[in-house]
């Protein structure tokens, strides 16, 4: 049995008060994580750990519900069949520039090394191989202002830094409650100047948080970015996240359980896939389904 809950959509997804729908996440983690801000970094259970890698909202990217969810595909589906009428094709393989903006606090802190941004860069090209992406990093930028470094402001600091057009990837290391946060693909026509993704500076390979520092935030966020839903999206239904190799899930998974079945729909959780909510280590594919979704994206909103 499910209880979906209305959960308030944060800043940090940096769209205001919208109400969304979020099926099986448990009303005790969102005050358990915004009560105790260290409970959600370092997780004491999997409720916590879930809400880690979604933040104290849940979720880590603008709310979808499922008639979104068709009306995205719809326009999807037109706008790729007028670029076809056009003449222009997807690419195949494709690299996309990187542009890192390191929001360090007033008096420098929270900063990372550049070794650090290339072995999260390294990652990325490892995680995203298999999807014929690549990824370059175009520059690294450090700015000193505590505002930012909290993501406040967020939609202010993102317009004024932004670098490149629709291809390129913008990630922002901010300290917040939360790991992560993403913009879709099919909203940079409409919001093009916060595109990209904000990650916890602590998650770089190396950082400090415990089960959340290979990088793998970054890698998730990303998939956000390139179009993917989670593979909990809409919770236990056939729609679910639009991607038929993806098992539904009724509820993110935290930790990394050897398996799980939260859902009576076939096929076990897929708690390995970058786009569920378990632990960096336990990461370990994208599907080919989540691969063409990517492609057709792609292909759509950013080439
Ligand atoms: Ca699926
Ligand atoms: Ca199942
Ligand atoms: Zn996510």
């Amino acid at each position: 049995m499910r209880f979906p809950l209305v959960l308030r959509l944060a800043a940090a997804a940096g769209l205001g008060a919208t109400a969304l729908n979020v099926g099986g996440l448990a009303a005790p983690a969102q005050g358990r994580v915004a009560d105790h801000v260290t409970a959600c970094l370092v997780p004491r259970t999997n409720v916590e750990a879930a809400a880690a890698r979604g933040g104290a909202t849940g979720l880590d990217h603008p709310g979808i519900s499922a008639a979104e969810q068709l009306a995205i595909a719809r326009r999807t589906h037109l706008r790729l069949a007028t670029k076809a009428a056009g003449g222009r094709r997807a690419l195949v393989a494709r690299t996309v520039p990187v542009y890192v903006h390191v929001m360090r606090d007033d008096a420098g802190g929270g900063d990372v090394t550049d070794r650090q941004i290339y072995q999260q860069v390294a990652v990325l090209n490892k995680d995203y191989a298999g999807a014929g992406i690549s990824f370059d990093l175009i520059s690294t930028r450090r700015y000193n202002n505590t505002a930012w470094h909290q993501d406040d402001q967020s939609k202010r600091y993102r317009s004024l830094t932004r670098k490149g057009g629709a291809r390129a990837l913008n990630i922002w290391l901010v300290e917040a409650v939360w790991l992560g946060a993403a913009t879709f693909p099919w909203d940079y026509a409409r919001e093009g100047a916060v595109d990209g993704i904000r990650v916890h500076f602590d998650s770089l390979p190396g950082g400090s948080l415990l089960h959340f520092n290979k990088g793998k935030t970054a890698v998730h966020e990303t998939g956000h970015w390139l179009g993917l839903f989670h593979t909990f999206q809409g919770g236990c239904t056939r729609l679910n996240d639009q991607v038929d190799d993806t098992p539904a899930q009724a509820t993110p998974t935290a930790g990394c359980p050897v398996s799980r079945d939260s859902c009576r729909l076939p096929g076990d959780d897929p708690v390995h896939n970058y786009m569920d909510y378990s632990w960096d280590s336990c990461y370990s594919h994208f599907t080919r389904g989540q691969d063409a979704r990517m492609d057709r994206m792609w292909a759509a909103y950013r080439a």
